[in-house]
């Protein structure tokens, strides 16, 4: 790392390295230089393949939000001596980012009010972006969210993948082609005017939102897939990760339920910024968001999972095969609510 903290000043007798967090792309160390903190990460080249598309962006936005939002609290990587606020150096592409004094990170969502305050800190992220011309930002992850993509990818998978496994997975597969209507819905959403392109996060999972020690949100961090999308990928991926006291790692699918008091401080929290915003069609798709980003990654797994972990690896045998039965286990437990939920907005 020597050579990396090199080109930000950094004296290597001072510092210490150490891993930290739990993402499952880039690789993130905290740094400890004297009474100062970093967090230092080393951006995956296989998933972004152009990693200075991200510094492109994230400077783009500090620049806006510097003339229009000054006191919006923006958390770009910490420019190096020659200016860059994304270095590459043997072979790598890396930034560093100042860690927020007194701020901490949550694993799962333990509270409604906790759930309220992330989804006002991702909604209150794109409210301050909206007036940005959305074409102007690079596309860090081509058809990141593209569902089509995703339902093809998968049965790709089931004409090529690994044989000993697609045996062993054909009842969550049945399972899963049976919700396909979820993909012929996207497909009218990307075909609609009521539905609008904005600065949309992308990974709006609760660890990616800074909290003070009262469990009030402070901002939104993790920026790499920040990009034109739709509103239902952040709202969609908050119902995926928070409705449930279980994350997506639990293999006792009998603790995989859905929090309505949750759902409900989504909605209200992403609205406390974006209610007005939204039109009045794509405030009818809050229900839908739930079920599209749980459908997807459902999808994401399984298909890896056919694919022999190359994605996203696997700490134990069956990795990938649990993270999907339990996606799949939260979209049905989720649908068996729709008629209770969807009429909240
Ligand atoms: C990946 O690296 P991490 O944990 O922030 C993935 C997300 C998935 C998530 C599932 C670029 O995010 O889309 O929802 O894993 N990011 C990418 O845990 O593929
Ligand atoms: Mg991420």
């Amino acid at each position: 790392m020597h050579h990396v903290l090199a080109r930000y000043g950094f004296d290597k007798d001072n510092y210490t390295v150490e891993k930290f967090g739990s993402g499952l792309i880039n690789e993130t160390c905290v740094v400890k230089n004297g009474k100062e903190k970093y967090i230092l990460q080393k951006v995956n080249e296989k998933v972004f393949v152009e990693p200075l598309l991200i510094a492109d962006n994230l400077e783009k936005i500090e620049n806006h939000l510097s003339q229009t939002n000054a006191d919006y609290y923006f958390t770009n990587p910490q420019y190096a001596l020659d200016g860059k606020s994304m270095v590459h150096v043997d072979g790598g592409y890396y930034r560093i980012f100042p860690f927020v004094k007194n701020s901490k990170t949550l694993d799962v969502v333990q509270t409604a009010g906790q759930a309220y305050e992330a989804a006002r800190q991702f909604g209150k992220f794109t409210k301050v972006l909206s007036a940005i011309d959305i074409s102007s930002l690079n596309i860090t992850l081509p058809s990141f969210h593209d569902l089509s993509l995703r339902y093809h990818q998968f049965q790709k998978a089931l004409e090529e993948g690994n044989q000993e496994r697609l045996k062993e997975v054909s009842g969550l597969v049945d399972q899963l082609k049976k919700h396909s209507d979820i993909v012929e819905e996207f497909v009218k959403i990307r075909h609609s005017d009521a539905f609008k392109l904005r600065v949309t996060h992308h990974d709006t999972k609760i660890s990616n939102v800074l909290f003070d020690e009262h469990d009030k949100g402070i901002c939104v961090i993790d920026l790499d897939t920040v990009m034109p999308g739709y509103f239902i990928s952040d709202v969609g991926d908050m119902m995926r990760t928070y409705l449930c006291p279980v994350s997506e790692e639990e293999k006792d699918f009998d603790q995989i339920e859905i929090r309505d008091e949750f759902y409900i401080a989504i909605v209200d929290g992403y609205k406390a910024y974006m209610e007005d915003e939204l039109t009045a069609e794509e405030r009818q798709y809050f229900f839908y968001a739930g079920k599209f980003m749980i459908y997807m990654q459902a999808l994401r797994f399984l298909t890896d999972y056919i694919n022999n972990d190359i994605y996203y690896g696997s700490r134990y045998p069956g990795h990938n095969l649990v993270r999907a039965t339990n996606q799949a286990t939260l979209l049905k437990r989720l649908i068996e609510k729709e008629h209770q939920l969807s009429t909240y907005a």
